[in-house]
């Protein structure tokens, strides 16, 4: 992104991670959030091992003015949809590539929600992360009209990189076969 807007003001994004492990991932997420101008706010919360706060803060996340969640977390990941079954918010859950099945496990255990309850699931690792962010621009772009033009210039903008490395990579090669 260009230009970094600003992200001040009351949180409308929670970003949740089940481990502070998770935070080196997780924190493209909170840069693309920042990039896009969202206020978020951050916890560490884990489904297996703080269970009662995962549902306290799914519970009162909407009365708190948040509108969209997002769940990073590894392993056997049900983060996302204990979220989810506590909130009518959007869940957007981030499989975190934690354990020795490389983030599979926690993509299944995402992605898997049975009827009723689903939680959105984003790639695994770092472009999840992302990913999620930008998911949740679009959510709210929907109310939003300048949230809007920031994701029609995201998209621009990335547009024109592949663009010049499009260019790049083809003047090396002619360059070389001359
Ligand atoms: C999950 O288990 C967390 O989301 C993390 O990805 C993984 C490992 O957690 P730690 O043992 O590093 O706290 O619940």
């Amino acid at each position: 992104m260009a230009k970094k807007a600003s992200s001040t003001g009351k949180p409308v994004v929670g970003v949740v991670m089940g481990s502070d492990s998770d935070l080196p991932v997780m924190q493209r997420c909170l840069d693309t959030l920042d990039g896009f101008g969202i206020a978020w706010e951050v916890r560490v919360i884990s489904a297996h091992r703080t269970p009662d706060v995962a549902h306290e803060y799914a519970a009162s996340a909407a009365k708190r003015g948040l509108k969209v969640l997002i769940a990073g977390a590894g392993m056997s990941a049900a983060l996302g949809g204990v979220l989810a079954a506590n909130t009518t918010l959007p869940v957007l859950g981030v499989p975190m590539a934690a354990g020795p099945l490389a983030g599979v496990d926690a993509a299944l255990s995402t992605m898997q929600m049975p009827p009723g309850v689903p939680v959105a699931c984003m790639a695994i690792g770092k472009a999840g992360a992302t990913n999620a962010a930008i998911f949740a621009a679009q959510v709210l772009a929907v109310s939003d009209r300048k949230l809007a033009g920031r994701l029609r210039r995201y998209k621009a903008d990335q547009a024109r990189k592949v663009c010049e490395r499009d260019a790049a990579v083809r003047a090396r090669n002619s360059a070389g076969q001359g």
